[in-house]
C-alpha cells in the first residue's frame, strides 16, 4: 500500500502541480540536475564552466530558449576594463579582466583577447576632474589607469583629431592599458566547449516557461517548452529578460530593459590600435581582427524588448565619430543591431541569493557586462555552490535596494548612454 506524507498530500490540494507524484516516506528522490542554469550566453555558461571547475558540480544544465551566444554576449562590441571608480566595482571588474588574462590557455580556446588599451576621452573640465578622480581612485585600488595630454592621447590612437576647433575638442584622455577587446561569441564558444567536456548539458531551444516551487517555497523544478527539468538550485542568467523570468517566481525585479545598438563598417586594412570611447559626445570605437571598425551607439530613450532600436540612435554617434576621426567620414557602414539590456537604479549588478530558497540571480549589467563575463560567472558559481556571495560579490546583493545601500556607479559605468 502506498504511504503519503500529509505534507504532500496538503502541497497536492493547494498547489494543484500537474506532475505531482506521491511522496514515499523514504528519502525524497535526487533531482535530475544539481543546478539548472536559465540562459545560455557567456555568464550562463560561464556559471557552469566554474560550477564543474571550482566546485565539482557538473550535474548542471545550461538552458536557453535561443541558440547560445545568441543574446547580448554575440552582440557587444567586447570592450573589456576595470577602471571603475568604487571600490566594490574595481573589486568585481578588475577580478574578471584577472580571469581574462588566463581565459584562453583555462579554455583551451582563443578568445582573442587584446590588451591593446582602452581610452576615455575628456572634452571639458568636469570630463578631465572626473576622470582624474578615476585615475586616483583607481590606482589607489591597485588598478592600472594613467592620465594623457591630448598630444599623448593622440601618438597613442594617431587617427584621433585633437583640433581646437573642434566642436567637443579633446583635452586629454585616461588610459588603462590593460583593458581591451576579446571575440564575443569565442567567448560563448569556449566556455561551452569546456563545460560540455566536463559533462555539462547544453540544451538550446529550450525557454524556460514557470519556475515551480515545493514545500516552503523553494524550486523544485523549472517547466520549459520540452519538457519538466527537476533540480533544488536555479540560476537565472538572462540579460534583458530577467524580469519576465524572476516574475515566474513571483519575484518583481528593481530592474528596467532598453535596447542598445552598435554598428559595424566594411572591413578595412588594421587602422586603429586601441578602443577609444566618449562618454560625453555618445561614441565608442576599436578595429575587430576582420578589419571591421566596431562602433557603440546609445541606448533607446524609452523601454523595449525589441532587440533592435531606433535609427537617429546610431546617426547621432556616426556625426561623433566623423568629428573625433575626420578620417573615417567616407567609410560605409555594413550593418547594425540591437541588444536589450537590463539597467538597476544604480547602474551596478546584481549577483546574489534571493528571497526564494534555491533560486540565484545575476543580472542588471546594463550596457557593460561583457568585461564581466569570467568574474560573474566565477562569483556566481561560488554563490550557488556554497549558497552564500563572495566577498567580491557580497556588496551586489539583490535587497540593497530594499535597505538603501546603493553601489552608484553610474558615472563610471553608464558609459556613453
Ligand atoms: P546574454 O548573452 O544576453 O545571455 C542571456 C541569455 O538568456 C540569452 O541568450 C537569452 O536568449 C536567454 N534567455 C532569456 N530568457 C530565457 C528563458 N526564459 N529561457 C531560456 N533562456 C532565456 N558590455 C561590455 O562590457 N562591453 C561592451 O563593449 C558592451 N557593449 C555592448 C553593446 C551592445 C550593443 C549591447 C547590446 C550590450 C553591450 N554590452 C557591453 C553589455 C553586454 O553585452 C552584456 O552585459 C553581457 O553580454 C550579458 O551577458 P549575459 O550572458 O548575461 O547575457
Ligand atoms: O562598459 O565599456 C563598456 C561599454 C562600452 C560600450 C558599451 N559598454
Amino acid at each position: 500500500m502506498q504511504r503519503f506524507s500529509a505534507l504532500a498530500l496538503i502541497r497536492h490540494a493547494f498547489t494543484g502541480h500537474k506532475t505531482w507524484r506521491p511522496q514515499w516516506r523514504s528519502p525524497e528522490p535526487k533531482p535530475r540536475y544539481d543546478a539548472v542554469i536559465i540562459g545560455g550566453g557567456g555568464h550562463g555558461l560561464a556559471t557552469a564552466y566554474y560550477l564543474a571547475t571550482e566546485f565539482g558540480i557538473a550535474n548542471v544544465a545550461v538552458l536557453e530558449k535561443g541558440w547560445i551566444g545568441g543574446g547580448n554576449t554575440g552582440r557587444n562590441t567586447t570592450i573589456i576594463r576595470s577602471n571603475y571608480l568604487f571600490d566594490e566595482s574595481a573589486a568585481l571588474y578588475d577580478h574578471a579582466v584577472k580571469l581574462w588574462e588566463g581565459l584562453s590557455q583555462a579554455l583551451n580556446y582563443n578568445v582573442m583577447f587584446s590588451q591593446r588599451g582602452v581610452m576615455m576621452l575628456a572634452h571639458n573640465v568636469h570630463d578631465q576632474q572626473s576622470l582624474k578622480r578615476h585615475v586616483h581612485a583607481n590606482r589607489l585600488n591597485g588598478v592600472d589607469n594613467e592620465w594623457l595630454s591630448a598630444p599623448a592621447a593622440k601618438a597613442f590612437c594617431p587617427p584621433l583629431n585633437i583640433e581646437a576647433s573642434m566642436r567637443y575638442p579633446v583635452i586629454g584622455a585616461a588610459l588603462q592599458r590593460r583593458g581591451g577587446v576579446a571575440r564575443h561569441d569565442a567567448v560563448a564558444w569556449g566556455y561551452a566547449r569546456a563545460a560540455d567536456a566536463l559533462g555539462v548539458d547544453i540544451i538550446e531551444n529550450c525557454a524556460v516557461t514557470a519556475i515551480r516551487r515545493g514545500v516552503g517555497g523553494a524550486v523544485e523544478a523549472v517547466e520549459t517548452t520540452r519538457g519538466a527539468i527537476e533540480t533544488r538550485k536555479v540560476g537565472v542568467v538572462a540579460a534583458g529578460n530577467t524580469s519576465t523570468v524572476m516574475a515566474m517566481a513571483d519575484l518583481r525585479m528593481p530592474l528596467e530593459s532598453y535596447p542598445l545598438q552598435a554598428l559595424v563598417s566594411e572591413p578595412v586594412k588594421p587602422i586603429f590600435p586601441c578602443v577609444v570611447m566618449s562618454n560625453t559626445i555618445h561614441a565608442y570605437i576599436s578595429q575587430s581582427d576582420k578589419g571591421e571598425l566596431v562602433i557603440g551607439a546609445g541606448t533607446d530613450a524609452y523601454v523595449s524588448y525589441t532587440q533592435r532600436g531606433a535609427l537617429h540612435v546610431p546617426m547621432h554617434t556616426l556625426e561623433a565619430i566623423c568629428e573625433l576621426f575626420p578620417i573615417f567620414r567616407r567609410l560605409r557602414m555594413l550593418r547594425n543591431w540591437g541588444g536589450i539590456v537590463d539597467v538597476t537604479p544604480d547602474r551596478s549588478p546584481i549577483i546574489g541569493k534571493t528571497s526564494v530558497a534555491g533560486l540565484y540571480v545575476n543580472c542588471g549589467w546594463g550596457t557593460g557586462g561583457f568585461k564581466a563575463t569570467p568574474g560573474s560567472g566565477h562569483l556566481f558559481a561560488w554563490t550557488l555552490a556554497k549558497d552564500e556571495p563572495h566577498p567580491i560579490n557580497a556588496p551586489f546583493r539583490l535587497d540593497r535596494f530594499r535597505d538603501g545601500y546603493l553601489i552608484d556607479e553610474a558615472a563610471a559605468a553608464a558609459v556613453a548612454h
